[in-house]
Order: structure tokens, then C-alpha cells, then sequence
């Protein structure tokens, strides 16, 4: 036990019209909604790095937050999971996602970081085990220390190559040792900053053979979770491989391997790919690769990664109507990619984030539901390509049939209003 969150006891669901800041408005976790608990449905995680390794430093300043875990030991590492593990049992939260890097410091050496892995997460199996907590997903830090600078699998040096492949190795191990319902790949620093030093390639064959490596190794020692690659555009390099869900896919399609991964979706990311996060994921559901969404938010004007809790039910409804759609999740959940701002210095602080942003899913997600169930939106979605029900010879044709149609039955076709303000009105109903 730490002392770090005393005094805060675990919150619970008191409805809407509670002024308990210190608990729920709309997740009860045992409401259901079509045929399956919020608990179930939401599948919340919280992450180690944003809230117990990261530091609160930006570009212009350091470290702005006091924890009694900051300090580079085993014994602060092992702290560390102990304030987590109390800020999960707090939260009520199923699930929990990490990078080795968040876990613990490395060591001089490779093996010796390895090692200190395996004992550290030895330590969370207890832990889990203590609190029924689960590992949501694991994945490797391969972007921050400077041997990655100019990539992992895709960095021109083939002794960094050999290093991410023994680096995510050992994470996949011990997120299989875990139990981990995922395993992800987000192309940190898999990009570049200038063509004049990069053959771009080259890089890309690099990642997919990198890529089905692991799928290989996942499954030789038996993991059952689902491998997932988080698409992100850019920042930290200029260009990155994984830009957004299409890109993602004609890469997975071109490594034969779009059968094996899915994909982890941010709804920052998304934005900084000029999407929408409910755009990403409905593409992601058409391809099937929907696997799991990191759930944030960005600065619609900074145009950069801000990873702040999410705050917009609207935004929110929208994301998990195309998540509902698609059938819900299986292994994947919603992982909260964000952190806090730098001068929420509290205990309290940490802990309202998440009960706030777990808040407005559950409250975008009932939306999202009644939005579906009543089905109106999807009747008049399918009203608008009605004529295709009964003209879907026309992809089965040619060219030179369809044009001769055209002049035989004198086609000439009236536009019809897309009617998006309307749709828009039937949205807000729901909320
Ligand atoms: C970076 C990001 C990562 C991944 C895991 O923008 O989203 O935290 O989610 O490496
Ligand atoms: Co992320």
C-alpha cells in the first residue's frame, strides 16, 4: 500500500443529478445496454506512461509533478505499480496498458533490462491477480532512447534492427505471461525527417518483415491476443509509415498479413491525419481491422498530440456508434491515451481525469445506442443507395453496355439533397 491516493475511496455510480465529484454520473458499470454491461462494452484502460511515468515536462520546461515513484530502482518501479494498481481499483477500471520503458528503468545492458522486465512484470501477474485487474495490451518502447532515433525496424543501422527484434521479443513474451487481451505496434519513430538521407524503400520492407516476424513469434509461443498497429501521421518524424487506417492497410495487404493484424486507433491521431476519429474507425470496420481504440482528445488549433482527456459527449457518441456498429469490441477496449495538463499537480487531479473521461464514453456510448437500436439513422442512410438494391447488375457490367444504356433509355440523372443538416438534427436527438 502507498499512502499516494489516501483518503480517496473507490468511486461508485450515483446517477446523473449527483454533485459528488467523486463519482459517477453515467458509468454504472452494470447497466446494460444492448444485452451487455458498460463494464463490458467500454472495456476501460489506463495507461502507465502518461499517468505514472511521464514527468509533466514540454519543450520548455521539466519536470512539473512530485511522485514518491520517480527515481530509477526497482524499488520505485515496484511503487510505481503499486500506486497504479490502487488508482485502478479506485476507478474500477477492468484494464490497464503499459510500455516496458514506463515499467522500469533499463539496465546496462540488454539482458539486464530484459531481466528487469520479467521481474517487474512478475510483479504486476501478482498484482493482477490481488485486484482481478488485466493487461489490456503491452508494447515496447522503441522511440525514445537515442538508439532509436532514426527508427527501429526500419533504421538503416541492422544492429538496431536485431535489437527491436529482441526488444519486442521480450515484451510479447511477458504480455503473454500477463495474460494481455492485445499486443501493439505504434511506428514511433518508423518515418523520417528528410528523403535526402532515407531510402524510403528499403524502410518499408524493413517494417513488413519486421512485422511478420512478430506475427510469426505471436504465434509460435501461443499468444492468443490480437496483434494491433496504431496508425499516427506524423510527430515525432516528419513522415511516418503508419500515416492513418488506409495507409495501414495497403501496407498489411502488401505483407500478406491482413488477415493477422488489426488496428489500434487514435482519436488524436486521427485528427492530426486530417480525419475524424468515427471516419478512422468506420474504415477500420469496413477493412475488418477494428481492433481497439486509444480514447483522447487533441487541440483542434495547436496541431499537435496533446493526449487530453476526452470532454466532448457529441465526439464521443459518434466514435462509439461506429464501434457499436461494427459489433462492439472482443479483445480490444478503451485505452485512455491521455494525460494530464502539466499543472494538474493532485492526486485528486489524476484521479477525476479518468472518472470524468470514463463519464463521457459511457454517456457518448448510451447515446450511440439509442441512436442505433432506434435505427432511424440507418434507415435513412440505406433510403439514400435504395436504387441499388435493385440496379446491382450495373457492377457486374461493362463500359461499353453501360454506355449504350445510357443513350437507349435517355439517362440523365436528378440530383437528390444529401440532407446532412436533417441527419445532424436526428443525431442530436439522442444525446
Ligand atoms: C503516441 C502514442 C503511443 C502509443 C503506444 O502518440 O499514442 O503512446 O499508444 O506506443
Ligand atoms: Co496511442
Amino acid at each position: 500500500m502507498t499512502d499516494f491516493f489516501k483518503g480517496i475511496a473507490p468511486l461508485r455510480y450515483e446517477g446523473p443529478d449527483t454533485t459528488n465529484e467523486f463519482a459517477f454520473r453515467h458509468y454504472d458499470p452494470d447497466e446494460v445496454v444492448m444485452g451487455r454491461t458498460l463494464r463490458d462494452h467500454l472495456r476501460f484502460s489506463v495507461t502507465w506512461w502518461h499517468s505514472f511515468a511521464w514527468e509533466g515536462g514540454d519543450p520548455f520546461g521539466g519536470r512539473t509533478f512530485e511522485r514518491p515513484w520517480f527515481g530509477d530502482t526497482m524499488d520505485h518501479a515496484r511503487l510505481k505499480a503499486d500506486a497504479a494498481f490502487e488508482l485502478f481499483t479506485i476507478l474500477g477500471v477492468p484494464f490497464y496498458a503499459w510500455h516496458d520503458l514506463d515499467l522500469r528503468p533499463e539496465g546496462a545492458t540488454f539482458s539486464e533490462s530484459r531481466d528487469r522486465l520479467t521481474e517487474i512484470t512478475d510483479y504486476l501477474g501478482q498484482k493482477q491477480e490481488e485486484t482481478g485487474v488485466r493487461l489490456l495490451w503491452g508494447t515496447a518502447n522503441m522511440f525514445s532512447h537515442r538508439r532509436w532515433m532514426a527508427g527501429s525496424a526500419t533504421n538503416p543501422d541492422p544492429e538496431v534492427f536485431l535489437y527491436a527484434a529482441a526488444t519486442v521479443k521480450a515484451c510479447l513474451d511477458d504480455t503473454k505471461k500477463l495474460g494481455g487481451q492485445n499486443y501493439v505496434l505504434w511506428g514511433g519513430r518508423e518515418g523520417y525527417e528528410t528523403l535526402l538521407n532515407t531510402d524510403l524503400k528499403r524502410e518499408r520492407q524493413q517494417a513488413g518483415r519486421f512485422l511478420c516476424m512478430v506475427v510469426d513469434y505471436a504465434k509460435k509461443i501461443g499468444f492468443d491476443g490480437t496483434i494491433l498497429i496504431e496508425p499516427k501521421p506524423q510527430e515525432p518524424t516528419k513522415h511516418q509509415y503508419d500515416f492513418d487506417v488506409a495507409t495501414v492497410y495497403g501496407f498489411l495487404k502488401d505483407f500478406g498479413l491482413e488477415g493477422e493484424v488489426k488496428m489500434n486507433i487514435e482519436q488524436g491521431h486521427a485528427i492530426l491525419a486530417g480525419h475524424s476519429f468515427e471516419h478512422e474507425l468506420a474504415m477500420a470496420a469496413s477493412l475488418g481491422l477494428l481492433g481497439s481504440i486509444d480514447m483522447n482528445r487533441n487541440d483542434y488549433q495547436s496541431g499537435w498530440d496533446t493526449d487530453q482527456f476526452p470532454n466532448n459527449v457529441p465526439e464521443v457518441m459518434l466514435a462509439y456508434y461506429e464501434i457499436l456498429k461494427a459489433g462492439g469490441f472482443t479483445t480490444g477496449g478503451t485505452n485512455f491515451d491521455a494525460k494530464l495538463r502539466r499543472q494538474s499537480l493532485d492526486p485528486e487531479d489524476l484521479v477525476l481525469a479518468h472518472a470524468g473521461a470514463m463519464d463521457v464514453c459511457a454517456a457518448g456510448l448510451k447515446a450511440a445506442a439509442r441512436m442505433l437500436e432506434d435505427g432511424e439513422l440507418e434507415r435513412r442512410r440505406a433510403e439514400r443507395y435504395a436504387d441499388w438494391e435493385r440496379e446491382g447488375a450495373i457492377l457486374e457490367s461493362d463500359l461499353e453496355t453501360l454506355a449504350a444504356r445510357v443513350v437507349r433509355e435517355g439517362i440523365d440523372p436528378r440530383p437528390r439533397s444529401g440532407r446532412q443538416e436533417r441527419l445532424e438534427n436526428l443525431v442530436n436527438r439522442y444525446l
